[in-house]
């Protein structure tokens, strides 16, 4: 579809939002923004959108109308195209009113796709995506000139499609939310790390989570590659559909086609077994890591990269801010930020790395998970568990239920933090890893994160 002249409904204004914008704005698009927040100031929103047109070298059109609060209806007659941000919930009634009236409902990814050029490098799966986007990262600019790091990181598609050229590798990070709405979105190399619960309040059924991640092979074909985890059922299973070659990695068994764990020794055997590297050459811990980089290894050497580059990148990759991050010791006490345990599976993650008696920061948003296999991670190393949020009671009542009653309420992030000082004792470890997202009280969990690391300096 040209976009010139069309009438688009931009849905949310928030980064993804308003990069989307920008984008359409320089297609020479008629943009209506929409924020169901009637807070926001919408001429500060549509100055900031026309400012980055023309910071990005473009000839803003004048055309972007930013409207908040109540869905203008009436408008829906007029639109040409609906681009949904990653927030926003994909059937809303009025969301289902589009697509009967034949209004395409295409996510800020389609439409950075749409509009981008180059090779797409796509990632998703419920925990490590940001990891190993990371590294995938990494290893390209390590190889390539023009590396664009994009999607559920932080930065938006929308916001690089322009400057990518047929020679750019776009390497995106793709959440659940994102994937839903894709169409034509097809990358060159998809991955799925791992699937377990999480977002259910979004897509209801754990089935509708699976294809939602599962969308991110539809349109690839036997040119194309898909890197996935052997060792989930899932995921196995999903592989034997896929029309993409299927390359698996996996750190319990020796693969005949793949990316594996030999003892301590990372091989990549897609035609001759190559070693990459031993896994104490790595500065990431943990078995989660060590996948992690098998997948950016067998995404790498499928695309093309040579053994030296992914192993000299393998090697100086230091890991990602807010995940299982040292931030200091204090006093004796070791203070671990892993504000991007968003989700119980992350959660166990972070308890499983830390090697200390531990006193524990939970609870946040309610995404509606079960908390039980989290508590019962614990395994003796979690002495007291400091809650927060809306979700503290429940954590609460299942964590009681287990046996597990070492638990303290706190009223703010603040308040949570000293009750943490004050419980640890020299030798201990404070762990922020609350097993949800931070919404309703942090912006996101790099603010969540951020602010721990800020009280943990002022001590
Ligand atoms: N909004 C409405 N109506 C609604 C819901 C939201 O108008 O029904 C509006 C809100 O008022 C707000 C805007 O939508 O102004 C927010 O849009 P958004 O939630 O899509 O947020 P963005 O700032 O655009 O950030 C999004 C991703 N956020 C989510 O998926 C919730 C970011 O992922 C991503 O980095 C960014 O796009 C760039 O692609 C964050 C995230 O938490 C990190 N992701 C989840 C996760 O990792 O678990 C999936």
């Amino acid at each position: 579809m040209g976009l010139k002249g069309k009438k688009v409904l931009v849905f949310g204004s928030g980064i993804s939002g308003e990069a989307a914008a920008v984008l359409l704005d320089r297609e020479g698009a008629d943009i209506v923004l929409y924020d169901g927040n009637e807070k926001l100031d919408a001429d500060r929103i549509k100055s900031e959108i026309l400012e980055k047109a023309v910071q990005c070298g473009g000839h803003p059109s004048g055309t972007v109308s930013v409207v908040l609060g109540e869905f203008p209806e009436r408008m829906l007659d007029e639109l040409d195209l609906t681009v949904m941000s990653p927030g926003v919930p994909t059937d809303l009634p009025v969301v289902e009113k589009m697509r009967e009236m034949g209004i395409p409902v295409w996510g800020e990814i389609e439409l950075a796709y749409v509009c981008g050029k180059g090779d797409v490098l796509a990632i998703t799966g419920t925990n490590g995506k940001t990891t190993t986007t990371s590294l995938l990262g990494q290893i390209m600019k390590n190889y390539k000139e023009s590396v664009f790091v994009v999607g559920n990181i932080g930065n938006p598609y929308t916001s690089v499609a322009m400057d990518t050229t047929g020679d750019s590798v776009i390497v995106a990070e793709m959440s659940s939310f994102q994937l839903e709405t894709v169409h034509s979105f097809r990358p060159r190399v998809s991955a799925i790390l791992n699937i377990t619960p999480d977002h259910l309040n979004r897509h209801h059924t754990m089935e509708a989570y699976i294809a939602a991640k599962e969308r991110i092979a539809e349109n690839q074909t036997s040119e194309d590659y898909c890197v996935l985890n052997y060792e989930d059922d899932v995921l196995r299973e999903f592989g034997e559909k896929v029309d993409a070659q299927v390359l698996y990695f996996s750190s319990r068994r020796k693969l005949n086609r793949g990316v594996y764990l030999d003892g301590k020794t990372i091989i990549c055997q897609i035609g001759e077994p190559v070693s990459v590297c031993d896994t104490d050459e790595l500065q990431i811990l943990g078995t989660h890591n060590y996948e992690n980089a098998m997948a950016a290894v067998a995404m790498a050497y499928a695309y093309g990269v040579p053994v030296d580059v992914i192993r000299k990148t393998l090697m100086e990759f230091a890991g990602v801010e807010h995940r299982i991050e040292f931030v200091a010791e204090k006093n004796g006490v070791a203070y671990y930020n892993d504000s991007k345990g968003t989700n119980p599976d992350a959660a166990i993650r972070g308890i499983q790395a830390m090697n200390r008696p531990t006193v524990l920061i939970g609870g946040g948003y309610d995404k509606e998970s079960a908390y039980d296999e989290w508590i019962r991670a614990f395994d003796g190393k979690v002495k007291k568990l400091v809650l927060i949020g809306a979700t503290r009671e429940k954590i609460a009542q299942t964590a009681r239920s287990l046996g597990f009653t070492d638990i303290v309420m706190a009223d703010s992030f603040e308040e949570a933090f000293e009750k943490c000082v004050e419980y640890a004792q020299p030798g201990d470890a404070v762990l922020l890893s609350p097993a949800c997202a931070s919404w309703g009280m942090f912006k996101n969990y790099e603010e969540r994160g951020d602010k721990f690391k800020e009280l943990v300096e002022q001590l």
